[in-house]
């Protein structure tokens, strides 16, 4: 197997509404997501976030697992309302300090910070004022940024704006399964999403006018990912077209979300589609398409698509008992090659995987440990197709797992676990599963003992 590149980033991921707990503590505000889960058929298990794995209280002994771990680097997400409980105006100076003391944290065990500023927990105050139905969304996700930015930058240097906007605009506003839990028409939605790419846009600006050091800033997507049924160009380049054309309204198009930020514009075959339906103002792809450093994407499986008549794209039935994770989603490791390598083929970006993992039912031992071979064999199959990409010269510069620790997995409550190191919800301990001691191991060697 090909080495990953020199200077390689391997870390893990979190999101602060999923770990932190603490909900309301210390002057905090709520989010979209503490009322979302007081509906009796919201979540799964009828659980919140509320405790969660109470990081906010626990974020030392965190970081020392991280040093554990060998992580290099740690993605987290800022909850917007725990730092703005309204959302704009007032600041809560201890929700800031919780940060502040957390990268500090993170410095001294030399692990690097990589902040996500927006993971969903979208602050309720704003939300009766129209949420990202509402123009105005967009300046104050870039206000709410630059009192990060000015706390933390002097740290900081690594940013993400948006994590999933596919999930927290089509789960959020049009299926309803996530937080606020609506269920639109089209143009609505497309008219929130539009609003949170400016959101992105004027973020981006925000942190290249205030940030303290020159920083590295991108977004990170689903990445939806298609994977050619065959070596045959005929479907390589059916799988290819598939990622980035749209044929239905569908939430889950790539170019809709990736297009007007890394080419400008929204994609001509998406318009027609969905008609004449984005609120679109002069000026408004300039914002949203400033020049970033890096593609965030976060991608855990793949469809198969082969070329049908005409070489149309056409999708194929996985194959009968393929392997599928607790959340149902098949194993498909290739996605971890052809996703990266069709994204590089057309926005030329450096990428990171901000996400890649999978649920397993996990429990403790009769001897203590926690034993997840399914999902070290998972991990170690995307990884080596990760390396084929960057062998190939796919420009892949880092590896997050998802998740640092179990978590909640929002509509699904604690009835999935993702993380390397086991929760225990009622006594707050933690285990690290057999997967966390490999994946050291892959950390230790730059994945040489992927082979
Ligand atoms: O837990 C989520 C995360 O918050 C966003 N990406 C997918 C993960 C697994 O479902």
């Amino acid at each position: 197997m090909p080495p990953f590149p020199e200077n390689f980033t391997w870390g893990a991921a979190t999101a602060a509404y999923q770990i932190e707990g603490a909900v309301g503590q210390d002057g905090a505000g709520q989010s979209v997501w503490d009322f979302f889960c007081r509906r009796p058929d919201a979540v799964q298990d009828m659980s919140s976030g509320t405790v969660a794995c109470d990081h906010y209280h626990h974020y030392r002994d965190d970081v020392g697992l991280m040093q554990e771990l060998g992580l290099q680097a740690y993605r987290f997400s800022i909850s917007w309302p725990r730092v703005m409980p309204a959302g704009i105006g007032s600041v809560n100076p201890q929700g800031l300090d919780f940060y502040d003391r957390l990268v500090d944290a993170l410095l001294e065990a030399n692990v690097t910070p990589y902040i996500t500023l927006f993971h969903w927990d979208f602050p309720t105050e704003l939300y009766f004022r129209g949420g990202w139905l509402n123009r105005e969304s967009a300046d104050w996700f870039a206000d709410y940024t630059a009192v990060i930015v000015d706390r933390l930058s002097d740290r900081v240097r690594h940013w993400m704006t948006l994590n999933e906007p596919q999930c927290f605009i089509g789960l959020g506003h049009r299926t309803g399964y996530h937080a606020p839990g609506l269920t639109l028409d089209w143009p609505d939605v497309l008219r929130a999403g539009h609003h949170a790419m400016l959101a992105h846009g004027k973020a981006v600006q925000v942190i290249r006018a205030r940030s303290k050091q020159p920083a590295q800033v991108g977004f990170a997507p689903v990445g939806s990912t298609c994977i050619p049924a065959s070596a045959d160009p005929a479907d390589i380049a059916a799988a290819r077209s598939a990622m980035f054309s749209i044929t239905r309204p569908d939430i889950w198009h790539n170019s809709w979300w990736f297009d007007p930020i890394f080419l400008g514009s929204y994609p001509e075959d998406g318009l027609q589609v969905f008609g004449d339906v984005v609120p679109l103002r002069s000026g408004d792809l300039t914002t949203i398409s400033q020049p970033l450093d890096f593609l965030g994407l976060n991608i855990y499986r793949g469809q198969i698509i082969q070329a049908g008549a005409d070489d149309t794209p056409t999708e194929v039935n996985y194959p009968v008992g393929i392997g599928r994770t607790l959340m149902d989603w098949p194993v498909t490791p290739e996605a971890l090659y052809w996703g990266p390598r069709f994204y590089w083929e057309r926005y030329k970006t450096p990428m990171l995987i901000t996400e890649n993992g999978c649920s397993i039912s996990d429990w403790v031992a009769l001897d203590g440990g926690v034993h997840d071979p399914q999902r070290i064999d998972f991990t170690q199959r995307y990884l080596r197709e990760l390396a084929r990409a960057c062998a190939e010269g796919v420009d892949v510069r880092g590896y997050f797992h998802w998740s640092l620790m179990d978590n909640f997995e929002w509509a699904f409550g604690y009835t999935q676990r993702f993380g390397l190191v086991y929760v225990d919800y009622q006594t707050q301990q933690r285990i690290p599963k057999d997967s966390a001691r490999w994946y050291r191991t892959v950390i230790q060697s730059n994945g040489a003992n992927l082979d």
